[in-house]
């Protein structure tokens, strides 16, 4: 290798160095996700509306009533990937958690941007909506679904913001799909 490059023409090698910036630039050029600011880490959560039919699909990921909880350490930036799989349309706002079961959720999230759109008239079967926010401050809120009635029926489970959690986590084990970056 070494005594090719030495015999190599210099064209030669400034020919491959031109390709290997041209990779390079190419990988580079994929695009890149929103800047959020430097050291600013970002959990991905995966919400499933009407998973379950046993619970005629008031629930999420198959959990109702607090029985899924997401921890998330405070500061962190919250990538919620939620998709409705149910014949009812539903819909996720991130709410204190002392409402997670009135008849009519709040109207406001607990952090700018925490909701879908269409809250009380939900999102259709097949939808799916990515909801981007800060956990900025520490406290126990709830997944709750806003079309009127549904929390009630059970259609809420629990988001901790954590100033002593290190990472993101979820109980049971498994019942979300968490992802960090
Ligand atoms: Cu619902």
């Amino acid at each position: 290798m070494l005594a090719w490059m030495v015999a190599a023409p210099k064209w030669r090698l400034a020919v491959r160095w031109g390709r290997t910036v041209g990779i390079l630039a190419a990988a580079m050029a994929v695009p890149a996700a929103p800047v959020l600011g430097a050291g600013t880490h970002t959990v991905e959560i995966g919400i499933v509306a009407g998973k379950s039919a046993a619970d005629g699909g008031f629930d999420f990921n198959g959990y109702q009533r607090g029985a899924m909880t997401v921890t998330v350490p405070t500061g962190w930036q919250v990538v919620v990937r939620f998709q409705n799989v149910n014949a009812l349309a539903h819909s996720l706002i991130i709410a204190p958690a002392s409402a997670a079961q009135q008849a009519a959720p709040p109207s406001t999230p607990a952090f700018p941007g925490a909701m879908t759109k269409d809250l009380a008239s939900g999102l259709p079967k097949g939808a799916t909506q990515t909801l981007t926010f800060a956990a900025g401050k520490a406290g126990t809120y709830a997944f709750v679904c806003g079309v009127p009635g549904h929390a009630v029926a059970g259609m809420w489970d629990k988001l901790v913001v954590s100033g002593a959690a290190k990472t993101p986590s979820v109980t049971p084990a498994g019942a979300a799909a968490v992802t960090t970056r």
